[in-house]
């Protein structure tokens, strides 16, 4: 007797989702995957449609690093899946947890590349940019192609993961035995990394015999949520830290041992620096040059052992979890055993006043039209008594003014473009979505541009979202010019005075025009208080930056002569 068939592809990929505990899913709709997304919101799921896969690739990155569980974000085939591969390559790139599912075409007709209906070899393009990637052949594979990804995607060092699922298989039917005992419910997805108790003892030794030592607070630690353990072990030492970006507030900026404002000192001098979930990548140039003590040894804690000794030799590396490696570390350190000498707190105490005082300085200026601090100033006291409120922060200049005018002081609540530079308004949704907490994103006008549309599913899904876009009316600056004497705009160029906040109000969102502090500060305030959907053109003086931000060196520069800055 034929089995009774009564349960297709489409309903065992929900059920493995949701089995696992996966509530959410971002994405575009279409072609192989429409009744994936209406069957998933009929069973119980969230789903957020967005207007490009890349902004939902971005929320999905995002909502995976907050919650520990991978985002996932689901896309048609071909353009739809390539749209969503740069967010998976992000994730990959900064270490979020997350899946991309994609629908492909008929196997058998892309693979002899007969011209199918959106035609790609999507499985292979993925590869390079994903942790993992696996495509399901057969309906009864659904759940294990499902427990694969969830291991891929969180366990060690997490990233981006890519599930394939053909056409055919959503489409296809399977006996309801067969499809329910062919679901797989992982267990212990993320296991703990026990570091071994010498790599502790040993970098214990080597901390203790320090005279200058300093932390590194990564995003790894921030992602880790060991916040009480890292914050204990960290008071017990008494060492200064330095946050990276997405790991400010991890301990409040504001904390007596942050050498933040001493930033510059403190990589010059100090003797033994201690990594904690940070690499030495680009953004802190490599360990390498003028920043950095030559003589300097590091300490690493690391889930990737791959990741050790990759730019600088680690004398005393931790490979392990940073939950575990923390606990670790608090029941071996004994009291008074690591204690960073008054004499290297004082000296960066003396720093730290120097520079709080200029930025002070800076903040109290009231130029008009508004530059960055004072712009950011408004931010940055509103937030002082809001830990509740996510800080998006992309662009240029405004990330990297913003970065260091904006105090923050709870745990995971600054997002930027982090270890690739990337840009657009998935981070915002994400956080909104995950939280249910208001979102500040404070944007470049070109920033905003990469995903300005979304501004329709924040308003669709009215989302407690305040966009601030600065506005110079450029990339860097809005006053460059067309070196050929043309009349046409220099490539760096947006247009001038243009009015985003009148975009939004397309849509029933609240816009404002703020060209001063106070009208400034009051538009955000209105904003949170309603917790409408709102865009702020805060119109920034348009020569106030510099061209690439804080990161000139990084900028090759032709023979061409270079406008005034
Ligand atoms: P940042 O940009 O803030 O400096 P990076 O993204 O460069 O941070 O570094 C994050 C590091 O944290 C990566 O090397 C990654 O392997 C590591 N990491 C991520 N999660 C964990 C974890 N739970 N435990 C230990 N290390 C982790
Ligand atoms: C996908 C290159 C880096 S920063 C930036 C661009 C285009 C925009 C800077 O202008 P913005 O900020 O946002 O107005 P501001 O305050 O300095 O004026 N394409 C991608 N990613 C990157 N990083 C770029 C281009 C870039
Ligand atoms: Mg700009």
């Amino acid at each position: 007797m034929a089995p009774s068939v009564n349960i297709d592809g489409f309903q065992l990929v929900v059920d493995a989702l949701k089995l696992n505990g996966i509530d959410t899913i971002f994405g575009v709709a279409g072609i192989p995957i429409t009744d994936l997304t209406r069957l998933a919101q009929a069973e119980g799921m969230r789903y957020y449609g967005f207007r490009h896969e890349q902004s939902a690739g971005y929320a999905a990155g995002i909502a995976g690093y907050l919650t520990r569980k991978p985002g996932v974000c689901l896309t048609v085939s071909a353009p739809g899946f390539l749209n969503g591969m740069v967010a998976l390559a992000n994730a990959t790139t900064n270490c979020f947890p997350m899946i991309q599912i994609s629908g492909s075409s008929d196997r058998a007709i892309v693979d002899l590349q007969q011209g199918d209906y959106e035609e790609l070899d999507q499985m292979n393009a993925a590869k390079p940019y994903a942790k993992a990637a696996f495509r399901v052949n057969r309906p009864e594979d659904i759940g294990t192609g499902v427990a694969r990804a969830i291991h891929a995607a969180v366990s060690g060092r997490p990233g981006g993961v890519y599930l394939d699922l053909t056409a055919d298989v959503l489409a296809a039917t399977l006996d309801n035995d067969i499809a329910s005992r062919s679901l797989v419910k992982v267990v212990d997805p993320a296991p703990a990394q026990i570091p071994s108790s010498e790599s502790v003892q040993r970098a214990i030794k080597v901390l203790a015999d320090a005279q200058r030592p300093l932390i590194i607070l990564g995003k790894g630690a921030a992602y880790a949520q060991a916040d009480d353990d890292l914050r204990a072990w960290i008071e017990s030492t008494g060492i200064p830290y330095l946050p990276m970006s997405m790991a400010k507030g991890l301990l409040p900026d504001n904390h007596p041992q942050c050498a933040a404002a001493a930033r510059s000192f403190v990589l010059d001098q100090a003797d033994v620096v201690m990594l904690i979930g940070a690499r030495l990548n680009w953004l802190l140039a490599h360990g390498k040059g003028s920043q950095w003590s030559p003589g300097a040894k590091f300490v690493q804690v690391d889930v990737a052992a791959t990741e050790i000794d990759s730019n600088r030799p680690i004398a005393a590396p931790i490979v392990g979890d940073i939950s575990s490696a923390m606990k670790s570390l608090r029941e071996a350190t004994k009291p008074g055993r690591i204690k960073a000498a008054s004499a290297w707190i004082d000296a960066i105490d003396a720093h730290k006043q120097q520079n709080v005082k200029r930025m002070q300085q800076r903040l109290d200026a009231n130029p008009s039209p508004m530059n960055f601090y004072s712009a950011l100033r408004v931010f940055r006291d509103l937030i002082a008594g809001r830990p509740d409120i996510y800080v998006v922060n992309e662009g240029a200049n405004t990330l990297d003014f913003g970065r260091n005018v904006i105090d923050m002081h709870a745990p995971r609540k600054r997002l930027d473009s982090g270890t690739w530079g990337v840009m657009g308004m998935g981070y915002a949704i994400g956080a909104a979505v995950t939280s249910g907490n208001p979102v500040i994103a404070i944007e470049g006008d070109s920033a905003f541009g990469f995903s300005g549309m979304e501004i329709e599913t924040i308003c669709r899904y009215q989302l407690p979202v305040v966009i601030a876009v600065f506005n110079n009316g450029g990339i860097y600056r809005g006053d460059d010019i067309n070196r050929g004497g043309g009349s046409e705009p220099a490539p760096t160029v947006l247009m001038k005075d243009a009015r985003y906040d009148k975009l939004i109000e397309a849509f029933g969102g609240v816009g404002y025009n703020a060209t001063d502090p106070q009208s400034l500060k009051a538009a955000v305030t209105e904003a949170l208080a309603s917790r409408k959907p709102t865009l702020i053109n805060c119109v920034i003086d348009s020569t106030a930056g510099t061209e690439s931000g804080h990161i000139q060196n990084l900028n090759p520069k032709s023979s061409l002569s270079t406008p005034k800055q």
